[in-house]
């Protein structure tokens, strides 16, 4: 019997990043169908019968069409219980497992407000610097808690690497183009620790180059 194949519908260097990676570390492989963002890809009426709101990623896995980062990733952890990377329910550091998995779209909401703000506007003219600056601070102060959590530990949670971990990722990725990593040394080696895992770069290799990011840091503009 075949088996249904696994599609993942993505963008380079968006939320979508979570998903490959973690289905690499299930040793799983998915299609990739990739968008354009910025070409209006997201808005196509085929795509939003997948994804009402016109957001990636979209995983169709078993005949189920699922949207929402973390809904996907808690589903494919909890359906691949051998590979130990969800503690269930009732298990020690289920709480923290949860915790920070969610936490990874407090900060993923920061910098999407920010790419709004500094990437996606038409024109720059449109922009706030007043907003800009208080979400990079905002931005700042979300990243502090993670800092203090790797000090003693090299992943999220002490019993090691877990889907919490793909979903945090690709956050921080996204996150040193508008906070200097330097002020972090913890998240700083955190992030080069889960960069050389396998999984990670054929992530990277798979889903192609970002497009929307033309610089590597995004200064705060005056006012
Ligand atoms: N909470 C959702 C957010 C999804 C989301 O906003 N994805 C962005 C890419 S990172 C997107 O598709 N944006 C398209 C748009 O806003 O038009 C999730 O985690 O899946």
């Amino acid at each position: 019997m075949s088996e249904t194949p696994i599609r993942l519908h993505s963008v380079a260097g968006s939320r979508s990043f979570r998903v490959l990676w973690l289905l690499y570390e299930l040793g799983l492989e998915p299609e990739v169908i990739s968008y354009d963002i910025a070409k209006g890809d997201l808005r196509n009426p085929e795509f939003l019968g997948l994804s009402p709101a016109g957001r990636v990623p979209v995983l169709e896995i078993g005949g189920q069409v699922l949207f929402e980062s973390g809904a996907i990733v808690e589903y494919l952890a909890e359906t691949h219980p051998e590979a130990g990377l969800a503690p269930g329910p009732g298990e020690e550091e289920r709480a923290q497992y949860l915790t920070w998995l969610h936490y990874a779209e407090t900060v993923g909401v920061l910098i999407q407000n920010l790419n709004l703000q500094q990437v996606f506007l038409p024109d720059p003219a449109m922009r706030s610097p007043t907003v800009i600056g208080i979400e990079v601070k905002r931005l700042a102060i979300s990243l502090k808690p993670l800092e203090q959590v790797f000090g003693p530990q090299d992943y999220l949670l002490r019993r090691g690497f877990s889907a919490a971990d793909t979903m945090m990722g690709f956050t921080l990725e996204a996150a040193r183009h508008y906070v200097h990593f330097d002020r972090f040394p913890n998240l700083s080696a955190y992030k080069d620790r889960i960069e050389v895992r396998p999984a990670y770069q054929r992530a990277l290799e798979a889903e192609g180059l970002q497009k929307f990011y033309d610089r590597e840091f995004y200064d705060v503009p005056e006012a």
